[in-house]
């Protein structure tokens, strides 16, 4: 008899302890779901003036993280890395092999989208680079888009400087076939879509680093006032076909002296997030005041028109200094109220941003993974 009892009141003890678990899972569920819906519904002002609920909730999602931290981004981190490409079996990142996590943001580039060729400037064949983006979509990454196009006069490269952007606008003699190359990029954008038609929402950050003068839109190759109108009418001709999955990021490069930021901005309208691209080419000591310098223009200008501002790219090229990502890399930029930095591709054994398996900084860079403040693609999750 007392055994029993003592049996039921083991079972009553266990079965309430399952009781409060559930209620405890019900409750933190309903708290996210909370959080999720309120990210969903907050209303935003954005370039598109259609966009659908996915664009909204990735444009609330970019504005909430730096209340966290800020996101780390790879270019091109799923497609290849140093010795191995994707060949669409694995699914897999030089990021991942060295800290046990991926990406939180994910650069992509349709360089060659507007010839209507499979594969873009760099070898990655468009087919899989949507695979790729879907997956990081499922799990919750964000993804940026950038287009290096040829030249549409010369039909050389993005690097073909001859003046190209006169010819193109609506009053140019090259304007229809600007809009043909714009129709494949509608259609690229247009068709990134989930298993269940949702479409993909993706920050798309075309004709960057104008201030610089190495592509054919860049400094000294167009006017502002071109610049500004090609910009204005690339928004207005994908408006025209249906794109609603963009939010447009404006990125100069590194600012020289005399440089304004605002110099080639289209307009608040036309813009939904601010960037900035900053290398280190030369010392570190350069590339600190850069940072400093840059960083402190774009928070300024960010908190002014209440956008989300990022360092869009930025990179040492093969990483040969000690703790460069732990010492100097975050040190400048934490705190700062970016949303994310995104690091450039790891090409070949001469061209690489991000450590790799058996690089000689992984260390730094695995301690630089686990600051609180750094986000990977497992923090990333939770900001819904
Ligand atoms: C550049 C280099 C090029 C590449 C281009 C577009 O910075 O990495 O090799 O073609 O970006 O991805």
């Amino acid at each position: 008899m007392l055994i029993t009892r003592i049996q039921d009141f083991h079972v009553l003890q266990y079965k309430s302890t399952i009781i409060f678990a559930k209620i405890v899972l019900v409750l933190l569920f309903a708290q996210s779901c909370k959080s999720h819906t309120a990210l969903i519904k907050k209303d935003v002002a954005l370039v598109d003036s259609r966009p659908n609920r996915n664009t909204k909730f990735l444009f609330n999602r970019i504005k909430e993280i730096p209340k966290q931290g800020y996101a780390f981004g790879h270019q091109d981190a799923t497609a290849y890395g140093i010795g191995w490409k994707n060949n669409g079996k694995q699914y897999q990142s030089d990021v991942h092999k060295v800290t046990g996590d991926h990406p939180a943001v994910y650069g992509f580039e349709i360089g060659h989208i507007e010839l209507g060729h499979a594969f873009n400037l760099d070898t990655v064949n468009f087919k899989l680079m949507k695979t790729l983006i879907r997956k990081a979509h499922k799990n919750r990454g964000i993804i940026t888009i950038s287009w290096h196009p040829d030249n549409p006069v010369s039909n050389k490269s993005a690097w073909d400087t001859i003046p190209a952007v006169k010819d193109i606008l609506s009053t140019g003699r090259l304007h229809y076939k600007y809009k043909d190359w714009l129709s494949n990029v509608a259609n690229f954008m247009n068709r990134l879509k989930g298993p269940w038609g949702n479409s993909i929402p993706v920050v798309f950050r075309p004709f960057h680093e104008m201030n610089g003068s190495w592509f054919w839109w860049g400094e000294g190759n167009c006017s502002p006032q071109e610049y500004i109108q090609l910009w204005r009418e690339t928004v207005t001709i994908l408006k025209e076909y249906k794109v609603n999955n963009i939010l447009y990021a404006y990125s100069p490069n590194t600012l020289k002296l005399e440089d304004d930021y605002l110099k080639y901005y289209p307009g608040d309208e036309y813009v939904d997030i601010l960037g900035i691209d900053i290398y280190q080419h030369t010392t570190t000591e350069d590339f600190v005041e850069a940072l400093k310098k840059d960083i402190s223009t774009l928070k300024k200008i960010g908190i002014e028109k209440n956008k989300p501002y990022a360092l869009s790219e930025a990179g040492l090229n093969k990483i040969p200094v000690n703790d460069w990502w732990t010492k100097i890399l975050d040190k400048h930029i934490a705190n700062s109220g970016i949303s994310w930095a995104l690091f450039w591709r790891n090409a070949w054994p001469s061209h690489y941003f991000v450590p790799y398996v058996g690089h000689e900084n992984t260390n730094d860079f695995v301690a630089f993974k686990n600051l609180p403040h750094v986000l990977f693609l497992e923090d990333i999750k939770k900001i819904r």
